[in-house]
């Protein structure tokens, strides 16, 4: 989780029974691009192979099926190729470890240091284009920290979608905290400054703000979202603490562009990657983490308020590529 909130709590270690659930639950929500992934390694090996360009590209498509892009893709077929060199039927299992290890390798990136406030409340600022789940990941990302006995503040700075607001109300009631909102159509900047102006404000932990995903133009998304984020600044020193981007892991490559659309707007500390129980495609992950160098914090596996989890690089490696019992 977050370097800060790991810091103020004590960590309450989960029974091994209670892991082993967790860990079964990520396989279960993960099986579509574990399918497509290390069943697709299998199929592949079926008949044994030797190392020819005939492996080496049924390899390739392999992995762009999975979404792990172009250039990911053949930086890992050119690791395969390097180190299978020379060897003559090809073992499967070794295919799988080198990708495998390359695989954990990229998604490895260093966490961007976001450091707590000494006092007032830790600010994030969540955004992401519209549909991606940002405010389904805000209601799950209040639930943990509440269930972590945060004291959690919501702010619901989308007042352009009609219904925007009530969603987060909703949200804010199942979780049981407080949510921040004014009438439709109201500056966003202004509810944002309200918010933090509040005496409430003060004295929580958290405070999350929701944004708007959909604007007249992507310009003017923009140019709002890095408002936000100087309003926020002007009104506590070093807010936004955390800048989370959703991204919607069904979306594709797109969702590279995306980062790089947000990330040059108002910087990025993390990404949510949402909506992976329903992919095939899972592959994303690797690739946004090689390409932008930004860490996944989250993963969306599911619509309820549990299916948020902490973005842990070796569970998810072992969760695509791993045997069900093993560890
Ligand atoms: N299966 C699945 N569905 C998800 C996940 N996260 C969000 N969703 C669904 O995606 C849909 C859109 O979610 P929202 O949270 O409203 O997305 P948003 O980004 O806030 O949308 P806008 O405010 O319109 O920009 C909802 O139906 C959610 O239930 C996930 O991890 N898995
Ligand atoms: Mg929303």
């Amino acid at each position: 989780m977050f370097g800060w909130f790991k810091k103020k709590k004590k960590d309450i270690p989960a029974r091994d029974e209670e892991k082993k659930g967790l860990r079964q639950r990520l396989r279960e929500r993960l099986a579509r691009t574990r399918d497509s992934l290390a069943a697709g390694l299998d199929r592949i090996f079926s008949g044994g192979r030797r190392l020819d360009q005939e492996l080496l590209d049924d390899l390739e498509e392999l992995l762009i099926t999975a979404d792990l892009g172009v250039a990911t893709t053949a930086e890992i077929i050119d690791h395969v190729d390097r180190e299978l060199r020379g060897s003559g039927e090809v073992d499967p299992a070794r295919v799988r470890a080198i990708i495998r290890e390359r695989v954990l390798t990229y998604l490895k990136v260093e966490d961007r240091a976001v450091t707590a406030p000494d006092n007032g409340p830790v600010v994030v600022m969540v955004l992401g284009v519209n549909g991606v789940g940002k405010t389904t990941s805000i209601g799950k990302l209040a639930h943990k920290f509440t269930a972590a006995g945060e004291k959690v503040m919501l702010v619901a700075a989308d007042t352009f979608r009609a219904a925007a607001v009530e969603q987060l109300k909703i949200w804010g009631e199942r979780v049981g905290c407080e949510v921040v909102a004014r009438p439709d159509g109201t500056d966003p900047s202004s509810v944002v400054y309200d918010a933090l102006d509040s005496k409430a404000a003060r004295e929580c932990d958290v405070v999350i703000v929701d944004t708007a995903g959909r604007m007249h133009t992507q310009v003017n998304l923009m140019e709002e979202l890095k408002k936000i984020k100087r309003v926020m600044g002007r009104k506590m020193e070093g807010a936004p603490h955390e800048v989370l981007m959703v991204l919607d892991a069904t979306t594709g490559q797109n969702g590279i562009s995306q980062a790089r659309m947000f990330n040059d707007a108002v910087g990025l500390t993390g990404i949510i990657l949402s909506k992976l129980d329903g992919t095939a495609r899972g592959g994303i992950a690797v690739n946004i983490c090689r390409e932008m160098a930004i860490p996944i914090r989250f993963i969306g596996v599911g619509e309820g308020l549990e299916d948020l989890r902490e973005f842990e690089p070796e569970e998810f490696v072992r969760a695509l590529f791993d045997e069900g019992d093993r560890e």
